[in-house]
Formats: structure tokens, C-alpha cells, sequence
């Protein structure tokens, strides 16, 4: 798959539901969602864009360490309608509605009240006055308009510079189906459709000029993630316009962002189940999220030191890149693909060892945590350079930082990766006969491990999800594991075909906090998913 495909446009019903699978009713929620939009703005959207969350079946917290990773696609996604919104305003008392570029947001949740906000226009003094672009500010607060004004950033930093250029007001109707706040990828999933809306109500998506292709939409929409969220990796992006049905998408960062559609041996089905704990994303952004970031940036330098791998003084140079130069990688710096998987396995394996270097030598801390003053000596730097470069991006509330379980994590996860996926591989070439019961075993193993790695070298897990994941397991899953940043959120578990309903029902008995759900409300909890389609636009005629 290439990041260079342009993004699917469809202009007609029977493609796009066609693209999108069946098991969900899909053309009940566009109906829908196209019927209200008609009654708040008294028109026909002109278009809806779609993108999906995700999961992540392995490779957790190891894509800022620019490995890769193996998300996909779920069927559950985020809609949004738009259309430009011509004169007259749609109320006259509020100024901003008449403003260039201005939006007026709603949202089919009631919780998401209507908003409106405009971009405010740079100007520039030479000879005469005149707008040079467009800044829109996103306050630092967690609102659900900011994801839309998150993807609005993006397309008028990119498309409306210049003297003239002026974008145009429009109305949009938001609805979403990804379970908020739970590792599944809600908040990309807003960001991609937001970019995706803004692409298309200002003519970016078709014609044969500028046209956006996938790889461009999905940076787009990491650095517009960056306004609002953590300084993430681009899993959750890339696996959103990306993915393919009936597979999981290899995605690789390093030397360049690809993504390879792997077939998921057939036999079994997703499911993912909420753990009901909310991790929370301000305490976990200090001492969860950036402080990982951090350890593991630090952990890759001191590990290149000790490996003779030269680092620059100021270079936040990662894991990945530390094996690359210690085994002088051909076509890094060239778009290419890096080595040979064979070669990365065999690297990653000597890491595993190599990381002993980071087990502080004078440290009595069991868990070999170095204080700030052994991690500066580490990382060779003065405090001074340490500070600049490592911590003023960031609030992070630690005294120890544990370089060598991050590193055993990172390494021995983007091994159970690249393992992984040769299994789907073999099983795909083998002609995939359906009898799969050896393989998935295997799979989930390497899931359970990882799940393992997380909880104790990463400590990224909490009590709600080993307990979920081992319910899981004992329900009958190949494997079970947190997905996504964890802390709480959602698992992703491994379930033979035949055995979903009783595996859920299960669940739902043995659980704690499902104990009284039922219905819907179960099936917003825990639900099986295949992996669906990455984001496209339907186009109204
Ligand atoms: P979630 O679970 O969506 O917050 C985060 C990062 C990913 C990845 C995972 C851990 C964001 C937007 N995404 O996912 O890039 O690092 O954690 O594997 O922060
Ligand atoms: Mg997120």
C-alpha cells in the first residue's frame, strides 16, 4: 500500500457501503446523520468525511520509539457532515458567523454543545495592509471542538498563506461511535475526519492538482494532534486513513512512515472490552505518557553511548535509530525500507542483552531506577545541555527513571511485533486453509507476553486490566492485552470465531464492573470488531 494513494472519494452509496463492510448498520448512521443535518442547517451536507479509531493488536508504546507497530482499523468511527455556509448568516446577531473561514460545530451528542469560532487573520504591513494567513487559537483545555478546530489548524496553515487566499465559512455536524477516552483512538479518529472535512469543503480532495494523498493526510493530521493531545506517535493516524478490511497494518516510521496491509489468519475476531477505569490524561501525561517518552529518549541515548553509536549533542536520537547506526543500516536517509526483517530480528535479539548497560552501576533501587543526577552522567551531557534538550518540553513528577525496563519493553515488544507478523505472513502464503487453531495459539502467546511487558517493564497496565485480560484468557481467548496507552482504557483480546457470544457473556458474568450491564450498554463496553477500512469522503451530488 502506498502512502502516495489518494484518499477514497465515493459518489455513490452503494461503493461506500460496499467499502465499509456489513456487520454494522452503517447506512442507518449516514442517513441519519445526513437527515439532521438538513433539519439544524436547512440545506444538504455537501459532504461527510470518515475516519475510524483503532486498535492495537501488538507494539504498545514503542512508535515514538519509532518502531513498528500492528494496529487496525475498527468499525467504529467518527462522521462528520459539511457544507459551506453561504449568505445569509444563520443568526445576524453573532458577528463571527459572517467572519471568513468561520464554523459554526454541532454535534448529534447532547453532552457537545454548538460551537462557533472563526480564524483570526495574520496581517502583514509592507506597503499596505494586507492578510498574510490564518491563526485559529485552541485553548489548552480538554473541549470537544478543539479535535475540530485541531484539523481546521492544519488546513489553514497549509492552504491559506498568501495574500487572497480566504477559506470559506462552513457548517459541520459531528457524530461518533468510538468510545471516548478508553485507547481506542477516539481522539485521532476526531482529528483525521476534522482535517478530512476541512480538505474537502475547500476543494483539496479531487481534481487532478494538489490532490492529498494518504501519507500526506496522515502527517497532517500528527502534527494536528499535537495541538490538543501528548507528543504521540503516528500509530493511531496512520491506522486510521490507512488500514485495509481483514487485516492488520504493519506500519513502520523509520527510515520512512509505511504502511503493509497483513492478512489476520482467519478463525478468529477481535474483541475489545473497556476496563471501566478512565485513565486519567492530565496525572498520566506527567507521570505516565511524557514521562515514557522522556525515559525512553534518554534510555536510547545513554544505550548509543554505550555501544560506541555517535549521537550529537543535541539529537533526541531514538531506540530504532540506535540499531540502525550500530549496524550501519543501508538506505536510511533515503525513503527506503531499511533492513531486512531477518536482520532487524537478529539485531533487536542482541539488544535484549545490550540493554543491561542501563542497570545504574551504584544503584541499591531494585527496580534500577536512575536519579536525575546518574541519568545526566548517562546521557554525557552537562545538566545544563540535559535540561534543554530532555526536560523543557515537558512536566514530568519523577524522581527515578527506569531506563532498563523501558528498554527490555521496547526492544523485546518491536521483536514480538516483527514475530507476529511473520506468523500472519506464513499463514497467508501457506494458502490459509482456515485450520488456524496452532497459529492463533501462537499469536495470542505473543500477545500475553506482551500484556506481561507492559505491566512490568513498562508499568503502563493497572489492576483493572491484568484482572480483564486474565478473565479473558480464562474465557477462552488466545490472548489478551491492553491496548493503546493504557493506565486503564480498553483490552484487545484474541477469541476463536464460534465462541464470541459466550466468550462477551462470560465476561459480562465474571467482571466486576459489568456486573448489571446488559444491552446496549454491554455492547458499548465490550464488543467484536473486524479490521475495518481507513478514512474516506462521500461526496453528495
Ligand atoms: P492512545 O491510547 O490513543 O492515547 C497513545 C499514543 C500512540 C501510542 C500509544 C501507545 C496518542 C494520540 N497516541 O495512544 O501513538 O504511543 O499511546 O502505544 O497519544
Ligand atoms: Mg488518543
Amino acid at each position: 500500500m502506498s502512502a502516495q494513494e489518494a484518499i477514497p472519494v465515493y459518489t455513490n452509496l452503494k461503493d461506500l457501503y460496499a467499502s465499509l463492510g456489513t456487520s454494522l448498520n452503517h447506512a442507518e448512521r449516514w442517513s441519519n446523520l445526513a437527515t439532521e443535518f438538513e433539519t439544524r442547517f436547512g440545506k444538504k451536507p455537501t459532504y461527510i468525511a470518515r475516519a475510524p479509531g483503532r486498535v492495537n493488536l501488538i507494539g504498545e508504546h514503542i512508535d515514538y520509539a519509532l518502531f513498528g507497530v500492528l494496529p487496525a482499523a475498527i468499525e467504529r468511527d467518527i462522521l462528520v457532515a459539511c457544507a459551506p455556509r453561504e449568505v445569509p448568516p444563520t443568526s445576524p446577531t453573532d458577528e463571527t458567523h459572517h467572519a471568513p473561514g468561520s464554523v459554526v460545530a454541532e454535534n448529534l451528542h447532547p453532552k457537545y454543545t454548538r460551537q462557533v469560532f472563526a480564524p483570526a487573520p495574520k496581517p502583514k504591513v509592507d506597503d499596505e495592509v494586507h492578510v498574510e494567513g490564518w491563526h485559529l487559537d485552541i485553548p489548552q483545555e480538554l473541549r470537544w471542538e478543539n479535535y475540530v478546530k485541531a484539523g481546521y489548524y492544519g488546513v489553514l496553515e497549509e492552504y491559506f498563506t498568501g495574500a487572497g487566499a480566504q477559506p470559506i465559512p462552513v457548517d459541520l455536524l459531528v457524530t461518533g461511535s468510538v468510545p471516548a477516552g478508553s485507547g481506542l483512538s477516539s481522539s485521532a479518529a476526531m482529528v483525521v475526519a476534522s482535517t478530512l472535512a476541512f480538505l474537502a469543503i475547500n476543494g483539496k480532495l479531487e481534481g487532478t492538482e494538489e490532490k492529498v494523498a494518504k501519507g500526506e493526510l496522515v502527517k497532517m493530521s500528527m502534527e494536528n494532534e499535537k495541538r490538543v493531545g501528548v507528543n504521540s506517535g503516528g500509530m493511531d493516524q496512520a491506522a486510521s486513513v490507512m488500514s485495509v478490511p481483514s487485516s492488520v497494518l504493519y506500519i513502520t516510521f523509520y527510515p520512512s512512515l509505511t504502511a503493509s496491509p497483513t492478512p489476520l489468519p482467519t478463525g478468529a475476531v477481535l474483541v475489545c472490552a473497556h476496563s471501566l477505569k478512565v485513565s486519567d490524561k492530565a496525572l498520566t501525561a506527567k507521570r505516565g505518557y511524557n514521562l515514557r517518552v522522556v525515559e525512553t529518549l534518554v534510555g536510547a541515548r545513554a544505550l548509543a553511548r554505550t555501544l560506541n553509536v555517535p549521537v550529537g549533542a543535541r539529537e533526541k536520537i531514538t531506540f530504532r535509530e540506535v540499531v540502525g547506526k550500530f549496524v550501519d543500516e543501508p538506505d536510511v536517509g533515503k525513503g527506503g525500507a531499511g533492513m531486512p526483517v531477518p536482520a532487524l530480528m537478529d539485531v533487536l535479539r542482541r539488544m535484549e542483552t545490550a540493554v543491561d548497560a542501563l542497570k545504574p552501576p551504584n544503584s541499591t533501587d531494585p527496580e534500577f531506577g536512575a536519579t536525575m543526577e546518574e541519568m545526566i552522567l548517562l546521557s554525557g551531557l552537562s545538566a545544563e545541555e540535559f535540561h534543554e534538550v530532555y526536560m523543557s518540553w515537558v512536566e514530568v513528577d519523577a524522581t527515578h527513571f527506569k531506563l532498563y525496563k523501558r528498554a527490555k519493553h521496547v526492544y523485546s515488544e518491536a521483536l514480538r511485533v516483527l514475530q507476529f507478523r511473520q506468523l500472519c505472513l506464513d499463514t497467508a502464503a501457506a494458502g490459509d486453509a482456515g485450520d488456524n487453531v496452532a497459529v492463533l495459539k501462537q499469536l495470542g502467546t505473543l500477545m500475553n507476553e506482551s500484556q506481561t511487558s507492559c505491566a512490568d517493564d513498562f508499568e503502563c497496565s493497572c489492576e483493572e486490566l491484568d484482572q480483564l485480560t486474565q478473565l479473558a484468557r480464562d474465557a477462552g481467548a488466545y490472548g489478551s492485552r491492553l491496548t493503546g496507552a493504557g493506565w486503564g482504557g480498553c483490552t484487545v483480546s484474541l477469541v476463536p470465531e464460534g465462541e464470541v457470544d459466550a466468550f462477551i457473556k462470560k465476561i459480562s458474568e465474571t467482571y466486576p464492573p459489568y456486573k448489571g450491564l446488559e444491552g446496549e450498554a454491554l455492547s458499548e463496553v465490550i464488543f467484536a470488531t473486524r479490521p475495518s477500512t481507513g478514512a474516506c469522503v462521500y461526496k453528495f451530488d
